[in-house]
């Protein structure tokens, strides 16, 4: 069986709810408090030397990380994921998947750790990669269609969709800055199937944990 390093409502919640939506049975290792010195962060250094979440031990003993990687790991089996090949929605599929990864994700690396990017202004870059981040949710809250990402059918980056909402700028900020976003994450939170990994990663708002 897979085995899942991660921190629950961390990034490994995106790839926990990814392998969920595909059906894929995994084991899930607790590593909090790997960013910082201690046993945990030993644990996760020993198999991925970048130390991040999430990692993923695949059933041959080898490590897949990258969140984006491990969707379309998924996808070689699981092709109902994403919009079928040839599609203009598939286009906009990967488009948005490396998007994502690509400018959202740095934007947490550096505002998260800032101190070890600018030790004379951790404070200043801080500030500058959220405000920055506010401009790209405002920017993709624009591409997304509704119900899900990329209209009728579930696909998985409604995965991130789901758990980016619950991190800074936080839900409230959501709802009145990029409403098509929080709807589709609201939508998405609906589903039966991703109930359990979603309250286990303490992902359904007050609105959608009712
Ligand atoms: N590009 C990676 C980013 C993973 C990442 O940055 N994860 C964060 C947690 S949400 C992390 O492990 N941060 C610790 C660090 O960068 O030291 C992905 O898409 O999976």
């Amino acid at each position: 069986m897979l085995t899942l390093y991660g921190v629950p409502g961390w990034g490994s919640a995106i790839s926990e709810v990814m392998l969920t939506m595909a059906e894929i049975p995994y084991h899930f290792v607790d590593v909090n408090g790997f960013d910082n010195p201690g046993p945990q962060h030993d644990v996760l250094e020993q198999i991925n030397p970048l130390c991040q979440v999430p990692t993923l031990r695949l059933d041959d003993g080898s490590v897949m990380t990258e969140s984006a990687a491990i969707a379309l790991m998924i996808l070689d089996t699981h092709p109902h994921l994403a919009p079928p090949i040839g599609t203009s929605q598939r286009a906009l599929f990967q488009r948005l998947l490396v998007w994502l990864v690509a400018n959202v994700y740095p934007t947490f690396t550096y505002a998260d750790y800032p101190e070890r990017f600018a030790s004379d202004a951790p404070e200043q870059l801080k500030n500058s990669c959220i405000a920055y981040r506010k401009t790209l949710y405002q920017w993709l809250d624009q591409q997304l269609v509704g119900p899900y990402a990329l209209g009728d059918n579930v696909t998985l980056l409604d995965a991130y969709i789901v758990v980016i909402r619950t991190w800074g700028p936080r839900p409230a900020w959501f709802t009145e800055n990029t409403p098509r976003l929080s709807a589709i994450a609201d939508h998405i939170a609906q589903r039966e199937e991703l109930q359990t990994v979603l309250r286990s990663n303490d992902l359904l708002t007050a609105q959608n944990a009712n």
